[in-house]
């Protein structure tokens, strides 16, 4: 197969227990106050309730709630979850992975079989690339050690044919598409109403990225049913929908695959001003995460205030405060969270705030020095969709 772009192994994190163990012990200066008399102020702008159509479907995401924060790792029963066809349940003993299309060795692997191939784990924050797009869609996030076996050897092992360019993920889930179809002057022809499978796909060079895991562990734990149990795919670096839950067949095409989930649903369509002042519309299948961060928190311990939040999305260089219209503050950021695909925490000490309202707003910077754009950048203020939605957020508060 191609051996894509190359991924330096250092790049890839790869780490022995006691390394993350290391990395689990920097609890101790993340939100390091958050204990004793420190107390929380609440934010003015906290996330209305999910509509009612979304309740009477019993959907229960599980959102994050950023005040509560309090570790670096998301234990595994607090980590959100999005499941577009609902959560099958799968008898792993049953359970079989299948590995088709342009490869000269298809073959399906038991649950047993994966577990004893090499293992590898990397520490990722997932997104749903939905978070923040809509008012009440807040914490569609979560950080976790993700532990399976890499996507690549398996690949490798099933060796994919030449004329092989797109990887393709079927979930164990389904349900209705009805598929419109064209004539070439755009005349609707016909509906067909199809089932199918959540299915995303990659290009092969994105797929056979060393860090991509087979996963069928969060945090040292099976996975829990609602993340995908007993195997999903890990795409550390790209937005949760990429991510694809009950992992059921991989195949390889020579053409590009066009699901639902790659061409109508997480699409991004955005209106763009060239220089010359023509308007351009882009529409684009929603993937690789963005640089963004959040404020998650505001406390008070004897009369000195603190500013706590999160950054990621890309490898972080630095993370900036600005508190009403202000000058931007670099924040601190927490130590022993060098994991490139890993959120990482900061914080910032208030100085004196007056009583009254106020605006906090961060940005991001990554180590290719982008910056995580404002809410008026033309790449947020063009979107018309609300996925990708990574511009500075502002939070109001009343000291
Ligand atoms: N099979 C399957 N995989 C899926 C989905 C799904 O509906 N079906 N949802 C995707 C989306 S949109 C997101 S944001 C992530 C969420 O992962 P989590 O539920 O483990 O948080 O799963 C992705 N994988
Ligand atoms: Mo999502």
């Amino acid at each position: 197969m191609n051996s894509g772009r190359t991924i330096s192994r250092r790049d890839v994190l790869i780490r022995s227990s006691s390394a993350l163990a290391a990395a689990a012990l920097s609890k101790a200066s993340l939100f390091a106050r958050g204990h004793g008399d420190e107390r929380t102020i609440p934010f003015l702008d906290r996330p209305p309730a999910l509509p009612r159509e979304l309740l009477d479907l019993g959907l229960d995401m599980n959102l994050l709630d950023w005040e509560e924060l309090n570790s670096w790792l998301t234990p595994s029963r607090e980590f959100f979850r999005v499941g577009h066809y609902g959560t099958p349940e799968i008898d792993p003993k049953e359970y079989r992975l299948e590995i088709t299309g342009l490869v000269d060795a298809p073959r399906t692997y038991t649950l047993d079989e994966l577990h004893k191939l090499p293992k590898q784990e990397v520490v990722f924050t997932l997104e749903c690339s939905g978070n923040d797009g809509l008012p009440w869609f807040r914490g569609g996030i979560g950080n976790a050690r993700w532990g399976g076996t890499p996507l690549r050897g398996v690949l490798e092992r099933a060796g994919v044919k030449k004329k092989g360019i797109e990887v393709v993920f079927f979930g164990a889930d389904s349900g209705d598409v009805t598929v419109p179809y064209f004539d070439g002057d755009g005349i609707k022809l016909q509906d067909f109403d199809t089932t199918q499978n959540f299915a995303r796909s990659m290009s092969l060079e994105d797929a056979a990225n060393p860090a991509n895991l087979l996963c069928y562990e969060i945090n040292g734990e099976p996975l829990p049913r609602a993340n995908g149990f007993p195997l999903r795919l890990i795409a550390p670096g790209w937005y949760g929908v990429a991510n694809v839950k009950w992992l059921q067949r991989i195949e390889v095409w020579d053409t590009r695959f066009m699901g639902p989930f790659m061409t109508e649903r997480y699409v991004t369509l955005h209106e763009g001003a060239r220089k010359d002042g023509q308007v351009v519309w882009t529409r684009s299948s929603v993937g690789r995460g963005l640089l963004k961060s959040m404020t998650a928190r505001v406390a008070v311990k004897d009369g000195l205030h603190r500013i706590y939040g999160a950054a990621w999305g890309a490898p972080i260089a630095r993370v900036e405060v600005q508190i009403d219209d202000g000058p931007w503050i670099p924040a601190a950021i927490d130590q022993g969270q060098e994991h490139e695909f890993a959120w990482k925490f900061w914080s910032l000490d208030w100085k004196s705030p007056s009583s009254g309202e106020h605006r906090i707003t961060s940005r991001a910077i990554d180590t290719e020095g982008n910056v995580q754009p404002a809410m008026d950048d033309p790449r947020i203020a063009g979107k018309h969709t609300y996925w990708e939605s990574n511009g500075q957020i502002t939070r109001t508060i009343r000291i």
